[in-house]
């Protein structure tokens, strides 16, 4: 092999890079933190600039210094000796000196930006509780009364208290374009306060959890809805209200059917079924479908081994799925609700935020994405989840419920009781109404 060979290369390896660089431009970089979307990342990105312009001028000039003088100095056929300098008070001084100053020029900007971002939040906040969960996220509006999981909104132009906590082990809260990250941490609070610029309205971005966790932890992502505060408080509206297919029975018939099961009665007492959810008016914002960038779309290919005949979720009656789940005999296996809170049932097993093993229910199909981002909301999605969330998400807390199908954690197959397909048909459709 000639030795030469590396230098015919040479030009094309170049060329190469240069096209790889230029081929880099033009790319969308929706997880990028260099945006000044926030107080937050705007000081923290004026910081990194001016790190980056001290570091490179220090750069340039030791370098220009060092190739100066390995070039001036450098040894000569027949030169002389060089000469050898022992302690110079003056030089030694001066690289003391100097480095000293540019330590304090790069100390005091990061202090001041070190007590800015981790200074309490400006009073009247709006309080939002970040609870970590093995594979998810919890999302609480105290003031606000809302339960909500894995989707964000947040009001642009408002600051955003986010009070960190976890249910079992370390996560971390990171939404690269809004600023951030922050660990959520079991025996201890962590705060994090940003506010949104006011003209980034109607937006959505990504968020994940960048702290390894366990089996799903790739898999316990969030999406963050930048809403106007208009939006917000209709979004608010929305998720301030019961899920819409529980109607307490109406206020006509409510009280036979009371009587009825006071008397023991055996005697069929007037059925009020349910409002299909058409009738019932559900008001208040969503952030569009149609407007998600397609980079918030969940791309998880699904899991070809749980089979399901889609055509049953065209025939879902979301009337017997919402018996099914509300009155727990009527089902053959764990029951929806021994996890899951549907604020607004009338059969809710009095479950509480702080004990619910699995994301509060009550509004899922306002929910673009479920199980942590992974999937798009879509009936045929939910039907595989109900039948086999192991399948559609290694490790998951939700058991395995469909008939036939194996429970990795129990090393068992479900039997017959469980639920079958046309059963999950139809608590997906009853699930879809939960707007
Ligand atoms: C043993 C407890 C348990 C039972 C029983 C259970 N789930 Fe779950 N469920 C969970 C957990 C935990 C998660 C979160 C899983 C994840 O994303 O990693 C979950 C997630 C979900 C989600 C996704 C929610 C979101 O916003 O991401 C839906 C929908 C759901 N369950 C529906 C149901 C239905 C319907 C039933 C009854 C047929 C049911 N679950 C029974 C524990 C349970
Ligand atoms: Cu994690």
């Amino acid at each position: 092999m000639s030795r030469k060979r590396p230098h015919r290369f040479a030009p094309a390896v170049l060329l190469a890079a240069v096209v790889l660089m230029l081929a880099a431009c033009g790319v969308e970089y929706p997880n990028s933190t260099f945006n000044h979307t926030s107080d937050l990342n705007t000081a923290i990105d004026a910081l990194w600039d001016r790190l980056l312009l001290l570091g490179t001028i220090v750069f340039v000039f030791v370098e220009v210094l060092l190739i100066f003088t390995i070039y001036k100095f450098r040894k000569r056929p027949g030169g002389a000796p060089a000469k050898q300098i022992h302690g110079h008070a003056a030089l030694e001084i001066t690289w003391t000196v100097i480095p000293a100053l540019i330590l304090v020029l790069i100390a005091v900007p990061t202090v001041r930006t070190i007590f800015k971002t981790q200074a309490k939040a400006p009073a009247g906040s709006l309080e939002v509780t970040v609870i970590g969960h093995q594979w998810w996220w919890e999302f609480r509006y105290p003031s606000l009364g809302i339960t909500t999981a894995n989707e964000l909104y947040i009001p642009a132009g408002k600051t955003v208290n986010f009070t960190l906590q976890s249910r079992d082990v370390i996560h971390s809260f990171w939404t690269p374009q809004l600023g951030g990250k922050r660990d959520l941490i079991t025996n201890r609070t962590n705060y994090l306060w940003y506010t949104v610029n006011a003209d980034l309205a109607e937006n959505v971005f990504n968020g994940f959890c960048t702290e390894y966790c366990g089996a799903s932890h790739a898999n316990m992502r969030f999406r963050v809805y930048t809403v106007s505060p208009d939006k917000f408080d209709s979004w608010t509206k929305r998720q301030q209200a019961n899920g819409v297919m529980s109607p307490i029975p109406s206020v006509a018939a409510a009280p036979v059917v009371a009587l009825a099961s006071v008397a023991g009665s055996k005697a069929k007492a007037p059925a009020t079924p349910p409002a299909p959810a058409s009738q019932l008016a559900v008001d208040g914002y969503v952030y569009p479908l149609a407007q998600m960038p397609k980079w918030t779309i969940p791309q998880t290919p699904v899991p070809s081994e749980i089979k399901f005949d889609d055509a049953l979720l065209a025939g879902g009656d979301s009337a017997r799925g919402h018996e099914m789940v509300a009155n727990t005999k009527n089902m053959g296996t764990v029951p929806c609700l021994t996890c899951h809170i549907i604020r607004g049932e009338y059969t809710a097993m009095g479950l509480k935020d702080d004990v619910a093993a699995g994301p509060n229910l009550t509004h899922i199909a306002s929910r673009h994405t479920f199980a942590a981002g992974l999937y798009p909301t879509t009936p045929a999605n939910l039907a595989r989840w109900i039948k086999n969330a192991q399948v559609m998400k290694p490790g998951s807390l939700m058991t395995v419920l469909g008939a036939g199908e194996y429970n990795p954690m129990l090393k068992k197959t479900n039997g017959s009781t469980a639920l079958d397909d046309r059963q999950i048909a139809d608590i997906v459709a009853y699930l879809m109404a939960l707007k």
